[in-house]
């Protein structure tokens, strides 16, 4: 099943909006697969976003992916990837469409909520660096065969 990460950043965890962002996930048809509420190390945000090094926002990002617990979680479902991207919406709230999470709870680009994986080989690399395999919980949703067609 394809699976993408999703991070409620430490913007969302401190305005109390980690269940609002949990509730349109669940809402939406996809189910958890793993989660955890953690402070996130120099190392593992510096690896997150090292495709981000270099650019004009990095240190500012990587010291507000550090400035406070995030909330992280892998889920799956059919195009995993492409439904929670767009359930976030564009990175930069203004341009995020009307109903996306980051329309709807954000102004900046850089106080933006979430975080979710941008391709389906992405979504494997960034679960497997945020959860060891034993976290992954591998259920059968009692729903599941009314959510996915297959
Ligand atoms: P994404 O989170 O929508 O995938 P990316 O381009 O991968 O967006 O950027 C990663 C994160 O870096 C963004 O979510 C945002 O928090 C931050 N960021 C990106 N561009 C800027 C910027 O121009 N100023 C401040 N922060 C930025
Ligand atoms: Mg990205």
């Amino acid at each position: 099943m394809e699976k993408t990460l999703v991070l409620v950043k430490p913007d969302g965890v401190q305005r109390g909006l980690i269940g609002e962002v949990i509730a349109r996930l669940e809402r939406r048809g996809l189910r958890l697969a793993a989660a955890k509420f953690i402070a996130v190390s120099l190392e593992l945000a510096e690896t997150h976003y090292a495709i981000h090094k270099g650019k004009p926002f990095y240190d500012g990002l990587i010291s507000y992916i550090t400035s406070s617990p995030v909330m992280a979680m892998a889920w799956e479902g059919p195009n995993a990837v492409a439904a929670v991207r767009q359930t976030m919406g564009a990175t930069r709230p203004t341009e995020a469409a009307p109903g996306t999470l980051r329309h709807d709870f954000a102004l900046e680009i850089g106080r933006n909520l979430t975080h979710a994986s941008d391709t389906v080989e992405n979504g494997e690399k960034e679960v497997a660096l945020w959860f060891k395999p034993e976290e992954l919980v591998d259920w059968p949703r009692e729903i599941d065969r009314w959510v996915f067609e297959k």
